[in-house]
């Protein structure tokens, strides 16, 4: 069976980016895939992170996994931080990666731009996610748009490691959504849909109460028209809207375009409201009765077992290759 990876970073709450670019997918994929789904909390702590916060969104995370119906008797779900492998093989990537390629990703340029001081965490955080992903030799990595460059980086050091030490990774492809690939900010259709965005009424976050979510979908940006119509390049704040609509409705962009023919921005927002929220409910529902049951410990306990049995493998092996005494 061919094996799927991916992870989502316990950084903040999760949003209807993170569901509708990653999540959703990992759901999918589970049916036909060995997988494994990881909170990444690792790659968290390469931006300072409250103790506290850490550990409840770490927690909350987890639990939206199986409330959006990952099964973890289907797929391995576990934190990252529980596997040493991972920081293990990350360091040896990090000597694998050359400063000039990890300076041109542009997840980088982005977090550390303006800032006074960068963490170097943040500057070799790329090969800890080649090490996540080449440690199972997944042949499939579901994320959105914005993981593309740091997957063709993991498949670049999967090569190099292979032209050093012999043939051993396997090169893993990206799965990205066609639509829904990069959901935009509600204040800023430039700038993608974010977690960490210290604007709370930029994203809609997937534990939002529906009264949060009207209102911050009555207040996201529109420009000054009124045509209902996908344009993303001349309407790019409407046309994020209308694909999100799209995921929560399961319907077309073009049936959407009928539906608000000539009826204004506000009919349309409003319904997207009652769309989003509609979507949400089931999976709140969920998450609610997943926090109180206890059974998350016991789930990630679980999910770090089969994972460590793989990983710890692939080190002993790259350990072998590369030269260290293996005792
Ligand atoms: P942060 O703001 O802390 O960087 P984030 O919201 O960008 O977090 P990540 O944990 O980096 O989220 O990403 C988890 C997954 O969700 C990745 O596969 C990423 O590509 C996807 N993703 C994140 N934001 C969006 C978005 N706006 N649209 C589509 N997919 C997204
Ligand atoms: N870098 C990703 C999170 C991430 C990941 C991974 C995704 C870390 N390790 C392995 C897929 C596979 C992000 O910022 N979204």
């Amino acid at each position: 069976m061919k094996r799927v990876l991916s992870g989502i970073q316990p950084s903040g709450k999760l949003t209807i980016g993170n569901y509708i670019g990653a999540l959703r997918n990992f759901v999918k994929l589970q049916h036909s895939y060995e997988c494994f789904f990881m909170i990444v909390d690792l790659h968290a702590i390469t931006v300072p992170q409250e103790p506290a916060a850490l550990r409840e969104q770490t927690e909350m995370v987890s639990a939206l996994y199986l409330a959006c119906g990952i099964d973890p008797a289907k797929s391995a779900v576990f934190l990252q931080s529980s596997v040493h492998a991972h920081a293990e093989l990350g360091w040896m990537l990090t000597t694998l990666s050359y400063m000039g390629e990890l300076e041109r990703m542009t997840q980088f340029k982005d977090k550390s731009a303006g800032k006074e001081s960068v963490g170097v965490g943040l500057f070799t955080y790329p090969s800890l996610m080649a090490a996540d992903i080449l440690l199972y030799n997944a042949d499939l990595v579901p994320v959105g748009e914005d993981q593309k460059q740091h997957l063709e980086l993991t498949r670049d050091l999967a090569a190099r490691f292979n032209g050093r030490f012999g043939d051993y990774f396997h090169v893993p492809e990206p799965y990205i959504p066609e639509v829904g690939a990069r959901i935009m900010s509600l204040d800023d259709a430039s700038k993608k849909m974010s977690k960490s965005n210290p604007n709370p009424g930029s994203y809609i976050a997937m534990l939002d109460e529906p009264d949060v979510i009207r209102k911050k979908i009555s207040r996201a940006v529109t420009d000054s028209g009124r045509e209902v119509k996908y344009d993303p390049n001349e309407k790019p704040e409407v046309s994020n809207l209308m694909s999100i609509y799209s995921h929560c409705a399961d319907m077309g962009i073009a049936e959407i375009e009928a539906k608000y023919e000539g009826q204004g921005y506000g009919a349309f927002k409003k319904d997207l409201a009652e769309v989003v929220v509609a979507a949400l409910e089931p999976i709140q529902r969920r998450y609610k009765d997943i926090r109180e049951s206890g059974e998350l410990s016991r789930v990630l306990k679980d999910g770090a077992e089969r994972a460590a049995a793989i990983a710890d493998a692939t080190v002993r092996d790259v350990k072998e290759r590369m030269g260290f005494l293996v005792l």
